[in-house]
């Protein structure tokens, strides 16, 4: 890397849009859970679709390789740059405007930057709904969310980020700009390119911009925490529930205790909304864009029918916004409370919804079996078949200890999921913590595909390298 090309970097970007001091970029450099640090020899912040793509054009110039970054929430390591010290991090947080607010097409444009909260609020004053949710929503970027094909807890109803999409604008490793910023529900013109980026993970061009779907605002909502006997009963409780209430589902997650212990631990003002211990809970989320009174007696007839067959073995109905918070919060609270118990192993799997309570019988047991005591924090978006299956050291047990175990309790979780038609990553993405396995776990036919893909795009392998593939 060379001063010359810093010194190019910020004519482009200007000098507030340019960080080489190694302390400022320290922040750009490792993840939240500290799980991925890299170094860089510059972090560029442009502020316009036109800097991306002079920055993108001079590292190609350059040979030298892009880390495109959003909100840096992500999970897998895919926006922290390798420990050369040659690429450059190139974060979209400058590039936050809502471009515009089609409420008769019903779509919203948005650049890559836009935190996905603000996005929500935006499409909220006009009365409108962006369904995306989820956990990180407060520092997430769009473009993120995009790349990694984000999920959450609003997919069984809306879909993923993916399903919500209608058009992109992205800087490609060349450094041209691709306008596909479409607001059309049709469009059969030939390959539907936008695809290709949307979970690429910025392995083939910068995502800039987004058209977006936008829905009818919520105009109620019933909210229920329910006990469990198992996995079984929470497949059986989704079944009555959409025989009840339709597509008005539009949450179902599930939590085992170990996981909500973790929260009422280490989470200020959390409450268990029961006196006793069980062993699963789900939280239910009903709504419907009329404002429908009587929402809250559909869930409590559901849960009544579920009573009586055993599914539910206590239940809470949210009083108000508040309460029904307080519960989201329970749920969304798991992921940072199991930080505080040493190393968290993630493992972000998908099976058929179906299939999961014989899938979790069966991996519970053989990870029992390989690190006694171990603790099984399993929990996620059930509804859709999505269960982050995650692991904590025995109590009283070494952080290094058990580190040491986490590839062959991987296989473990990962040789199961396999076993029961799943994938090993529902939401999250390969980034560089899959990178190395995901040729066990996906048919070689599909790499080549995606191998020819990435040549294609990106034949100098610039892009991001060293994430997904
Ligand atoms: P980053 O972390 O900055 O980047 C993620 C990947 O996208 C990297 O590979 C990066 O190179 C690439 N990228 C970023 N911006 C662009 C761009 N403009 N163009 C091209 N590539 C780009 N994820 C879920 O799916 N569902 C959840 O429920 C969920 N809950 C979470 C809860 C918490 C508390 C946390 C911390 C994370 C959660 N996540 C969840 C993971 C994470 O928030 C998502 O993956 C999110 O979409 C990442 O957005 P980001 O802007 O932070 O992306
Ligand atoms: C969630 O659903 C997120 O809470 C984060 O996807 C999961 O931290 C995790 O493993
Ligand atoms: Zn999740």
């Amino acid at each position: 890397m060379t001063a010359d090309l810093i010194g190019r970097l910020r004519e482009v970007v200007g000098p507030s849009g340019l960080i080489s001091d190694p302390g400022e970029m320290a922040g750009y450099l490792t993840d939240w859970r500290n799980a991925y640090t890299g170094t860089a020899a510059a972090v560029v912040r442009p502020g316009s679709t036109e800097e991306v793509a002079g920055v993108v054009a001079l590292c190609r110039e350059a040979g030298v390789a892009v880390v495109p970054q959003g909100g840096n929430t992500g999970l897998c390591g895919g926006a922290i740059p390798d420990s050369s010290g040659r690429q450059v991090v190139l974060s979209l947080t400058r590039m936050r405007r809502i471009r515009d607010l089609d409420a008769a097409n019903q779509t919203i444009t948005v650049e890559a930057g836009a935190v996905l909260q603000s996005v929500q609020e935006a499409a909220a004053a006009a009365g409108r709904l962006f369904p995306l949710s989820l956990g990180a929503q407060g520092s997430c970027t769009i473009g993120g969310n995009l790349a990694t094909n984000a999920g959450g807890t609003g997919v069984l109803r809306y879909g993923t980020t993916r399903d919500l999409t209608l058009g992109l604008e992205v800087v490609l490793p060349d450094g041209r700009v691709w306008n596909g910023l479409r607001g059309l529900r049709k469009d059969n013109t030939g390959y539907d390119l936008k695809q290709l980026f949307i979970g690429a993970e910025g392995t083939l061009g910068v995502i800039t911009a987004a058209v977006l779907k936008l829905f009818p605002a919520v105009r109620s909502r019933a909210t229920a925490w329910v006990a469990l006997p198992g996995p079984q009963a929470a497949v059986d409780l989704i079944g009555v529930l959409r025989g009840l209430a339709g597509d008005r589902l539009t949450g179902f997650e599930i939590m085992s205790r170990q996981s909500v212990e973790l929260v009422l631990r280490h989470s200020s003002g959390a409450r268990d909304p029961f006196g006793d211990r069980h062993p699963w809970y789900a939280l239910v989320e009903l709504s419907d864009s009329l404002p429908v009174a009587g929402l809250d007696g559909v869930i409590e007839s559901a849960l009544g029918e579920a009573f009586e067959h055993g599914l539910v073995v206590d239940a809470v109905v949210a009083a108000n916004p508040a309460q029904a918070a307080a519960l989201w919060a329970l749920r969304e609270g798991i992921s940072e409370a199991q930080n505080h118990e040493g190393p968290s192993l993630k493992h972000d799997v998908t099976v058929p919804v179906s299939r999961i309570p014989a899938f979790v019988e069966g991996t519970d047991r053989a990870l029992e079996g390989a690190v006694p005591g171990i603790r099984i924090v399993t929990y996620g978006h059930i509804g859709d078949g999505n269960l982050h299956y995650n692991l904590s050291k025995p109590v009283g047990s070494g952080d290094e200890e058990f580190r040491a175990r986490a590839g062959a309790l991987a296989r473990v979780i990962y040789d199961s999921t396999r076993a029961f038609d799943g994938s090993i990553s529902a939401e999250h993405g390969l980034g560089q913590s899959k990178r190395g396995i995901i040729a066990d776990y996906k048919d070689s036919l599909e790499l080549d595909l995606m191998r020819g893909l990435k040549q294609l795009f990106d034949p100098r392998g610039l892009m991001n390298p060293g994430k997904l593939l």
